[in-house]
């Protein structure tokens, strides 16, 4: 018999998947052998060696469901060989001249593994080098196909697709919760080829032109003589670039709003950025914009919450997409467009779409769903998937085409050309997270890690030896054909056009836009942010941004500042608000939500069973806290007062009081965070140590099964937030 696969969940781990296996073993059943701890000594049963290298896929190019990993294991022959296959006595010792002798340079097998692991290592991209990924299938609903001949968006179509969300400036070790915008790029393997669509959770830019790309960037990066600080924007360079710079505010502000701090990946929006122009089956053409919207809503942290995170659990974002993958809590978006006429001034209600520092209110074009993303599965390998994916805005298909935004337009050029840095030559698209779902029949040749074998003496055209081949297909073989967008007579210059000169009303539409707890944040983050920066002169420059933006917020980050309010300099318009840019109002989805059930050795086992089964039932993760790990009676305990945090948690079900400093930090936490808390009667006394009031806004009393309910009930609006802005006041 083949041997026995090692479970793809160690068991030793305490993530909230081990919560959900618990509760679905069969009562009585025997427990399965606990792992050997000691390395076997036997050789097991040779498997079939690894194929090649073809990477860690076996997702079918039809979009088939998710195939099996190739393997669970890292290993899959019973012997252990150098590169090149030859069988190993020995990987422990190196060859030398007697015991305590030198070492021989001869000793080819230590020299073939000190030299590969000496370049392990590959440059880390110079944006977005933290990321983490995903793999899922894409469903379009066919509601694009009267404005796009793209295949993948035909009714029913399944594509399946790659998914790598980042932040933008940490370095790839950075922490996750950083105040940033985050990268959300997603590469759809269709059978036209490769469609990129590399976007961001911010649907506006810095920049409105791409030869500005270097300036903002070095500006946003740690400063080039101390490398401090890492991932952040409280420093004075970045301030210094956006208040002389100053189309950059639009995409500050989101910033500074609760956007900046993602509650996870699940939990955000992602934006095209740019206007993108569709064409359909007729050869008409309509200007698009591009948005994700997560199924569970679009949430943040509080600052203290990702402060927190920043040194308990740097690695949140990732640790979260990731577990609630293996949960079987797998994250949905549905893809959604604004649709806009393609008329010779491309603009809409008087909004330049080639504008990047501008949004179409959703409430002037509303969006219209065109399918639905599911994510479906880690990675199997983190180099050869989130690490080694390259994406690219040119990898387009028929049916999707650009516009002349002069940043889209930039970044046509860049990303194959980091690539060849990153990913050490042209050849990357043959990496298996790279390769098309589409039959390739290119003419490039050779350079370095070329992979394919290629045959015939004619990679070039025209040709007669290989009989001509291959030909060029015209758009009903499904060629890719630009659209024949007119380009506007005119002279070769340095220059923009005025449309882009208005750097302050949308601003102000955002700002205004959000309730006032989403504006005390934004003030508390800029007077965080600038209070940060030495130089008061930049502060000065800030503020009087801010007078142009809104007189309130300049006076309330001035106040915090201890600067004068400056006087507005600019006339601006007075915008509708757009109540869809508000993050704070509607009830979501609460699948994955974590809720913390506190007990202790006091907790009668039945009851907290039935706490755990409740909160399973309504599609959240229960996480039980317990004085010390191990377990509770007869359930296992995931977090002792040492591991838990109250920052990874939604909601808090006391069931038992405890005085110990940990445990009242948690709830003191939650209280402060506007999480859901419920406190079972007997453990009331958790309440008056902290000196809480059980009568404040979204705290539930009474017997475990009333305060499970209640705090069930409180978790599709995310936090409590009459508590959250009474206790911030
Ligand atoms: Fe990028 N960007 N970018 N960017 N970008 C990169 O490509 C660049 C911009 C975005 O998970 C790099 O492979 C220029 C806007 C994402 O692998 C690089 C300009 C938007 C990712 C690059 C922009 C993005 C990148 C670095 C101004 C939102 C991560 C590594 C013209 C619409 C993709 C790499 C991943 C990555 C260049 C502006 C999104 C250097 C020159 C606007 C999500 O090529």
């Amino acid at each position: 018999p083949p041997p026995a696969r090692r479970p793809a969940v160690d068991e030793r781990r305490t993530t909230v998947a081990d919560a959900r296996d618990d509760e679905i073993r069969i009562p009585g059943a025997p427990a399965a052998e606990p792992p050997s701890l000691e390395e076997p000594t036997e050789p097991r049963e040779p498997l079939p060696p690894k194929p090649d290298q073809s990477g860690p896929e076996t997702r079918t190019p039809t979009g088939a469901e998710t195939g099996a990993p190739q393997s669970a294991v890292a290993q899959q022959g019973a012997y252990l060989t150098t590169a090149n296959g030859t069988r190993l006595a020995d990987t422990d010792h190196s060859l030398k001249a007697g015991p305590r002798g030198p070492v021989l340079l001869q000793d080819h097998h230590l020299r073939e593994k000190i030299t590969h692991f000496d370049h392990e290592r590959i440059p880390e991209r110079v944006v977005h080098a933290r990321g983490a990924a995903a793999h899922g299938v894409f469903e379009a609903n066919g509601a694009a196909e009267g404005v796009t001949k793209a295949a993948f968006l035909r009714a029913g179509t399944r594509t399946r697709v790659f998914v790598r969300f980042s932040t933008v400036l940490g370095s790839r070790g950075s922490a996750d919760t950083v105040r940033d915008t985050r990268g959300f790029a997603t590469k759809f393997y269709t059978r036209e080829g490769v469609y990129d669509l590399v976007g961001n959770n911010i649907p506006v830019f810095f920049i409105q032109d791409a030869i500005k790309f270097p300036d903002i960037i070095h500006a946003g990066k740690p400063h080039p003589d101390r490398e401090i600080p890492q991932a952040q924007s409280a420093h004075d360079t970045f301030w210094d670039f956006v208040s002389l710079h100053t189309e950059a505010q639009h995409h500050t502000m989101w910033n500074m709003s609760d956007r900046g701090i993602p509650r996870s990946y699940r939990m955000m929006q992602g934006f095209g950025v740019h206007t993108f122009r569709l064409v359909n089956e007729a050869g008409e053409t309509s200007l698009v914009k591009f948005h994700w919207r997560p199924k569970l809503g679009t949430h943040g942290l509080t600052w203290e919450e990702a402060q927190l995170l920043s040194g308990k659990d740097p690695d949140f974002h990732r640790r979260d997409l990731a577990d609630a993958i293996e949960a079987g809590a797998h994250p949905q978006w549905t893809l959604a467009l604004q649709v806009m006429p393609d008329t010779p001034e491309e603009t809409f209600e008087g909004i330049d779409l080639l504008d990047p520092t501008k949004i179409v209110p959703e409430e002037l074009c509303p969006l219209q769903e065109i399918g639905t993303m599911t994510l479906d599965a880690n990675p199997s390998n983190f180099f050869a998937e989130t690490e080694q994916v390259a994406f690219h805005p040119g990898h387009l298909v028929p049916g999707i085409d650009v516009t002349n935004d002069p940043l889209l337009q930039g970044r046509l050029f860049s990303y194959i050309d980091t690539q060849i840095t990153r990913l050490g030559g042209p050849n990357f698209a043959q990496l298996p997270i790279n390769r098309t779902h589409a039959d390739v029949n290119d003419m490039l040749r050779d350079g370095m890690h070329q992979t394919a074998v290629h045959a015939g003496v004619a990679p070039y055209k025209p040709n007669s030896l290989d009989g001509g081949c291959p030909f060029h297909a015209g758009a009903d073989e499904g060629a890719f054909i630009e659209v024949p967008a007119p380009v506007a007579e005119s002279v070769k210059e340095r220059s923009q056009p005025a449309s882009f000169d208005d750097h302050f009303t949308q601003v102000r539409l955002f700002y205004r836009s959000l309730t006032p707890i989403e504006q005390q944040h934004v003030a508390d983050a800029y007077a965080f942010e600038l209070g940060k920066c030495y130089e008061q002169a930049i502060k000065e420059r800030q503020l009087r941004a801010l007078a142009a933006i809104d007189a309130e917020l300049c006076a309330i980050v001035a106040g915090s500042l201890g600067l004068p309010v400056p006087e507005p300099e600019v006339e601006v318009g007075d915008p509708e608000p757009s109540p869809a840019l508000r993050m704070v109002g509607d009830a979501w989805p609460i699948d994955g939500r974590m809720v913390g059930v506190v007990a202790d050795e006091s907790t009668d086992a039945a009851v907290l069973m039935a706490v755990r089964t409740a909160i399973h039932g309504a599609g959240a993760l229960p996480v039980v806290i317990a004085p010390h790990g191990g377990m509770l009676g007869p359930v296992p305990v995931q977090r002792s007062f040492h591991t838990a945090t109250s920052v990874e948690l939604d909601g808090v079900v006391v069931l038992a009081a405890s005085t110990d400093r940990r445990a009242v930090e948690l709830l003191g936490e939650a209280f402060r965070h506007g999480k859901a808390i419920g406190v079972v009667t007997a453990a009331a006394s958790a309440l008056d140590v902290l000196g809480l009031d059980p009568a404040a806004p979204g705290i539930v009393t009474g017997d475990p099964a009333a305060v499970t309910a209640g705090v069930l009930d409180l978790l599709p609006t995310h936090r409590v937030w009459d508590r959250l802005a009474a206790v911030s006041a």
